[in-house]
């Protein structure tokens, strides 16, 4: 076995993985970081942990590969509370933090917290490395965790504050195990008994839909999610996890069902008699806290982890497996049917006369602009093989609605709901991806969170562009805060959810990067256009409207 540091192994062992970026504030890692010199890794070195946790999510996200992050152990807290959209998002990120040295503990040292509990809610695996000749078996098993059965993100405390073990030398051997550097590691097959009685349930159906999940995204299902519903005529839904699966043209999508939602989808939901959960929890952001599709509806749920399926809804079949390799055997279980015909006439229809109510506003030339016109330019100018990170409330909301893309080759990725991680996760996305234009959308109050690593991505030429509506406010809490006065007029009441009157677009040329400030709607494609071409980190700023709410998600009565 050879023998040589901890730092040297980490970086070695790093390089053999595939990683292709490490995010990170010092001081953590000093050692791999400096054996990287020669080795084809980015140091992005982050202005804060938890943006460097965030850019390592996207960065998994866009790839499926682990995202790797760090932060000694004053930042500990600050790098475990970026973890928490991988944990809730399945994102297979790999953080490293700095923990303590035996001879120092409980004496009062400079720093010192516990930090491992703070770690235990937000991962999916929590480890602690004391010596140098664990770093082998426990680097193999971060990447096993994070990558298998349902991908999450994992902690692993190094001893020393700053990860000092990297400094002792031991012999450390090399392995690295192909299975684990990739999302899915296994791609298990439910038991063809299972499969068989899925496909009678669903042949049955009279009013069935599919839901596709993030699961579907993680494990490449959207050819086979597509191919199910074609041969028996099912409609299509998609979570946001899943937004890009289907293109908006194809004839049986139906959108976004749940919160974040389309009414036309919600609709269909609610007229369902057989639900197909293709990777879906079912939890409450797609179901609408489990009113959409209404408690008790037959689902026939398809995923990795079995303590999901049948959680929610009660599953008449429930199909344990990879959802590719699942839906693969589902394909060959089912025969053909024209029976759907009425039922895909009438989603069609529900989903008509959305987009009929909807167009108006799509192409409102009203200045400040409205996100739904802002969201139609951008659909319009996208490249083919574009990646888009939206952040989370009112952002997604838009996005999911209005950011229509007719091809089978863009790619979507979102938070799982904490507002202001699309920026970094752009960032890091970029770094997965390098091929493809990632586009971030957020709204103002989500950029603010982390707007100083644009100086981030200047430096270190990570070229996103980020399309920003900016109505100086929080809007999307304008119904929380108008219920909060009970209705009443308040003169205060904007306290609680403006902003100042800042231009990104001129911060944005501040760090280097380059800044378009757009207030007529029409020149939001053109802007956007520009910004692509320039190829370097860009803010597009459109100046949006602080009075436009989002629909909230349609319910029967
Ligand atoms: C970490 C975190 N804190 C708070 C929230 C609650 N939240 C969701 S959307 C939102 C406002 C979003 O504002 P902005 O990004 O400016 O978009 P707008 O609503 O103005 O379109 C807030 C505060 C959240 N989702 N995550």
């Amino acid at each position: 076995m050879p023998n040589m540091t901890g730092g040297r192994f980490m970086a070695k062992f790093f390089e053999a993985a595939g990683v292709k970026a490490v995010f990170f504030v010092p001081t953590i890692l000093s050692r791999p970081l400096a054996e990287m010199d020669d080795m084809p890794i980015k140091r992005v070195l982050c202005h804060a942990e938890k943006g460097a946790a965030y850019m390592a999510d996207g960065y998994a996200r866009a790839c499926g590969r682990p995202g790797i992050c760090g932060g000694q152990a004053v930042g500990a807290a600050n790098l475990a509370a970026g973890l928490r959209d991988a944990l809730l998002g399945n994102s297979p990120v790999i953080a490293f933090s700095g923990g303590r040295m035996s001879s120092q503990k409980h004496k009062g040292a400079y720093q010192e917290n516990d930090d491992l509990p703070i770690f235990e809610q937000l991962t999916k695996a929590n480890f602690q490395v004391d010596e140098v000749g664990r770093l082998p078996d426990m680097l193999r098993q971060a990447w096993r965790e994070a990558t298998s059965g349902n991908p999450g993100p994992v902690n692993l405390q190094l001893f020393g504050n700053h990860g000092q073990l990297e400094d002792d030398t031991a012999d450390l051997d090399l392995l690295v195990e192909d299975t684990y550097l990739q999302v899915p590691a296994f791609r298990p097959a439910p038991d063809p008994e299972s499969v068989r009685e899925a496909a009678k349930h669903i042949m049955a159906a009279r009013r069935p839909v599919i839901v596709a999940g993030g699961g579907a995204r993680l494990s490449d299902a959207g050819p086979e999610v597509i191919e199910l519903a074609e041969k028996l005529s099912i409609p299509i839904a998609t979570s946001l996890a899943a937004y890009a699966l289907v293109p908006e043209d194809h004839p049986l999508y139906i959108g976004v069902p749940g919160t974040y939602s389309r009414e036309c989808t919600n609709r269909a939901l609610f007229e369902a008699d057989l639900v197909v959960y293709v990777g879906s929890k079912t939890g409450g952001q797609v179901t609408h806290f489990w009113q959409v599709p209404p408690p008790g509806t037959p689902a026939i749920q398809i995923g990795i982890d079995p303590s999901d399926l049948g959680r929610n809804y009660p599953n008449p079949a429930s199909l344990a497996g990879d959802a590719k390799t699942s839906l693969k055997m589902l394909i060959a279980a089912v025969e053909r049917s024209g029976g759907n015909a009425e039922w895909v006439d009438q989603t069609r229809k529900m989903v008509s006369a959305w987009r009929d109510g909807i167009m108006e506003l799509r192409n409102s030339d009203a200045r400040p602009i409205r996100p739904e016109r802002w969201m139609k330019e951008l659909g319009d100018v996208l490249p083919d093989n574009a990646l888009v990170v939206s952040d989370t409330g009112h952002t997604a909301m838009w996005a999911m609605q209005q950011l229509w893309v007719n091809s089978a080759n863009w790619d979507f990725i979102r938070c799982a709901g904490s507002l202001g991680w699309a920026f970094p996760a752009a960032i890091g996305a970029k770094c997965a991806v390098p091929e493809r234009p990632v586009i971030c959308v957020t709204g103002d109050g989500g950029l603010w969170y982390h707007i100083q690593e644009l100086e981030t991505a200047v430096r270190c030429n990570i070229p996103t562009v980020t399309v920003v509506n900016n109505n100086n406010a929080l809007n999307q809490e304008y119904n929380i805060f108008t219920a909060a006065y009970d209705g009443k007029p308040s003169k205060k009441w904007g306290e609680m959810w403006h902003f100042s009157q800042v231009s990104f677009a001129k911060l944005a040329e501040a760090m280097g990067g380059l800044g378009i400030r757009v207030e007529d709607p029409a020149e939001i494609g053109p802007a956007v256009k520009t910004a692509l071409a320039a190829n370097r980190p860009a803010i597009v700023e459109v100046v949006g409207d602080i009075e436009a709410l989002s629909p909230r998600a349609w319910l029967k009565k």
